[in-house]
């Protein structure tokens, strides 16, 4: 692939000093004392019990012990690389943060993806929210966006943080579902929280089950705003849009890919970046005039909200590339302290009620989680910029300070170190203007919870309300509890009638709408309703919303599984492997097992997977591989079924599938032969431009729209 490997940037530079390259080098203690013996305790004699002398011994089991830590509260199951930032557009019209100000300007990042609800051992394809954590080294300190993919949240206030989490969580009498939110707890928080409703649109659409984290869209959910070097105040709302554009897989899939590899984005991850398949994303904003923060008809403080890009439209102003793995996970991926209020100048919060609980929460988890308030001082978090201030001592404190003065005002140190006025890069909140009583409660402007979850539905493609329907479907049956099955429903029904009909035909419920208080009748959610909304001038479709409208031009990164076995054709098969590779696509060989598979020629190719140690659900698309001998030994190995419910598999998760020369004998044994299919994402070595026609394919991700056809449903 053309991208070459990072160059060095400054926050890799300082990680230098702190890398430990064990090659050519001799084994040691934690003293620096080389070892003679890493084999054996030392001992009273042969079979005598080993002595408390033995420092070495002692020294290591005790290290052993203590390797673990908490694992995030929430989060905590993620991934994470290096990369960069490069700024495109200057913006210092609405920001003085220097990293947004010069054009071309590069800015070192790190970048964690994660799960919410599961431990850190649980799979990365549980049907959830995930996280994607920024964080900037900025020659003005350190710039954390701690963002999801999806750009609204499930609750308004923090004060129900702890609440959520603890419904979506395993239940604590059992401690189960591990990483999974089918449960009674969680719809019965939900079936009594209206305002979740839009989130669980999002959490129950095929966003909650990305094909990659590369191919995730990234959110800041809150308001924040931009300050410009006069003053100027704007809300900004942040937006990172994959270029390799927004995909997702099929819920049956993302079970069954649970099971065969629960590492699946992490390998993803990994394997792209190793293979220079660096992933991007455009970076934007959407910016509001400070004046105009009312001119909507829902609050821009509200998290549960989101501005329709038809009203505000997303401004491109950088790139995000990942473009380096980090040399050890938990040095880096683990130890990674974000914080919503790690800020530089020309950034500052909203008044959101959520983001405001936020900026205590990060700090005060990580002295539980990282042990100590020196967490800024461990490599990964550490500004690249030098810390100056009279904070010295806590537990593992790393940096050596000079001197006697550790107080301000001083004057034995020269009055050092000292504040700094605005225009040398002091940070000063916004002079904002506030009076009011001290309430304890919800703004009226946030009662509203339904409009943009209609909004989010009606703008799904058919399979994509299908899918989300099902998994409604699929969580609520887990539900044991007939009563929160029957609300939810009535939640829904605030939403879509026919969603909720449909829904409680399959769970064996009636749709009752269950009024909440503050809730007021539901305005129809039928199709004349919608109608009459749209002749009103009001947004009831959005086009961002639904990931049809994404990206779907390239076929960089996507791993083709190519079936044979002996006997293969290889030219013809050499021959598509190489366009897919130059159209930057992984080709995995599968074979019936992972001996060597000598083609009709001679030539041999070396299986990736054997049929029994892979499945269908790791590829993005299949190449039966041309050569009746090749075609015959599949049927003919132990393996027919394998080969079979791995060819119809594919099939009905509705991926490109290309059979090859002599593939008649297969086709007949599959799915694909009792039906008429007529979606071009069969392609057979009969047709005409076979390999566009399958790059294609590939590049469209998957024919949804043949769905019902390829599963039998029409
Ligand atoms: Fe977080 N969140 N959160 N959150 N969050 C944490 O911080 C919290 C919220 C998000 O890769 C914790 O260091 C509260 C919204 C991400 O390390 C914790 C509230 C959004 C990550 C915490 C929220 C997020 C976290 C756990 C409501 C999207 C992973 C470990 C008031 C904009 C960061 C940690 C990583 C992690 C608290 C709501 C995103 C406990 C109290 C909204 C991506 O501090």
């Amino acid at each position: 692939m053309e991208n070459e490997k990072p160059g060095s940037n400054a926050k890799l530079d300082q990680l230098q000093n702190d890398t430990i390259d064990n090659s050519n080098e001799k084994l040691t203690t934690n003293q620096g004392l080389k070892i003679n013996n890493n084999q054996d305790s030392l001992k009273a004699g042969d079979r005598a019990p080993t002595l408390l002398e033995d420092f070495i011994l002692r020294e290591k089991i005790t290290h052993f012990d203590h390797e673990r830590i908490p694992e995030r509260i929430v989060h905590a199951r993620g991934s994470g690389a290096h990369g960069v930032f490069k700024l495109t557009k200057n913006f210092e019209k609405y920001t003085k943060a220097k990293f947004l100000n010069d054009i071309g300007k590069e800015t070192p990042v790190f970048v964690r993806f994660s799960t919410v609800a599961g431990s850190r051992g649980s799979t990365d394809l549980a049907r959830d929210v995930r996280g994607f954590a920024i964080k900037f080294y900025t020659e003005e300190g350190n710039y954390d966006l701690v963002a999801n993919n999806i750009p609204v949240f499930f609750i308004q206030d923090a004060m129900k943080f702890p609440d959520l989490v603890h419904a979506v969580k395993p239940e604590p009498d059992h401690e189960i579902p591990q990483a999974s939110s089918a449960h009674n707890t969680f719809w019965d928080f939900i079936s009594l929280m209206p305002e979740s409703t839009h989130m669980i649109m999002w959490l129950m659409s095929d966003r909650a089950i990305p094909r990659s984290y590369r191919m995730m869209e990234g959110f800041g959910v809150h308001s924040f705003k931009f300050i410009n070097s006069d003053g100027a105040v704007h809300f900004v709302k942040f937006h990172f849009k994959p270029k390799l554009g927004v995909h997702s897989v099929a819920w049956p899939e993302a079970q069954k890919i649970s099971g065969n590899d629960p590492d699946f984005h992490r390998r993803d991850l990994w394997e792209a970046i190793d293979n220079g398949a660096f992933p991007e994303w455009d970076f934007g904003v959407q910016i509001i005039p400070e004046e105009n923060e009312h001119d909507f008809d829902f609050d821009l403080l509200d998290p549960t909200k989101l501005i329709p890009e038809e009203l505000v439209p997303v401004e491109i102003i950088g790139t995000l590339t990942l473009n380096k793995n980090p040399d050890n996970f938990f040095a880096e991926t683990e130890q990674i302290a974000f914080h919503p209020g790690h800020l530089v100048p020309g950034i500052d919060f909203s008044n959101d009620p959520l983001l405001q609980g936020r900026l205590f929460s990060y700090t005060d988890t990580q002295l539980s989680r990282l042990g100590s308030p020196n967490f800024h001082e461990i490599p990964i978090n550490r500004s690249i910029t030098t810390v100056h201030n009279n904070q010295r001592d806590g537990h593992m404190r790393q940096q050596i300070t000079k001197g006697k003065v550790n107080y301000e005002p001083n004057s034995i140190g020269g009055g050092c170190p000292y504040q700094a006025m605005m225009k040398e890069g002091g940070f000063a909140s916004q002079e904002e203007g506030i009076s009011g009583h001290k309430i304890r409660a919800r703004s009226e402007s946030f009662v509203e919870h339904y409009s943009q979850a209609k909004l989010f539905y009606n703008s799904q493609s058919e399979p994509e309300k299908t899918h989300l329907q099902n998994a409604l479907i699929f969580e609520l049956s887990k539900v044991t509890i007939p009563e929160i099955r029957e609300r939810m429903v009535g939640q829904l029904a605030f939403v879509d009638k026919n969603l909720a009909q449909s829904v409680a035909d399959k769970i064996g419920v009636e749709v009752k709408t269950l009024l909440q208080p503050n809730q007021s009748i539901p305005a129809d959610t039928d199709s004349s309703a919608l109608q009459s909304e749209e002749s009103e001038g009001k947004i009831t479709s959005s086009e961002a919303l639904s990931m049809k409208n994404t990206v779907k031009d390239t076929i960089e990164s996507r791993v083709i599984g190519f079936m044979m076995t002996g006997g293969v054709n290889a030219s013809a098969t050499d021959e598509l492997k190489k366009e897919l590779e130059n159209k930057g696509a992984v080709v995995q060989i599968i074979s019936e097992n992972t001996s060597p598979v000598i083609a009709s020629d001679g030539q041999q190719f070396i299986p990736d997977h054997s049929l029994s140690t892979t499945s269908s659900v790791c590829f993005d698309a299949l190449y039966v591989c041309p050569g009746d001998e090749s075609v015959n030994g599949l049927i003919k190995s132990g393996n027919l079924n394998m080969t079979v419910d791995f060819i119809n598999e594919t099939y009905r998760h509705c991926k490109a599938i290309y059979f090859g020369d002599g593939s008649e004998p297969i086709i007949s044994l599959s799915d694909i032969a009792k039906k008429k299919h007529t979606d071009p994402a069969i392609i057979t070595y009969k047709d005409s431009d076979t390999h566009q026609r399958f790059i294609a394919a590939i590049a469209n991700h998957r024919a949804w729209e043949f769905e019902k056809e390829r599963n039998g449903l029409v």
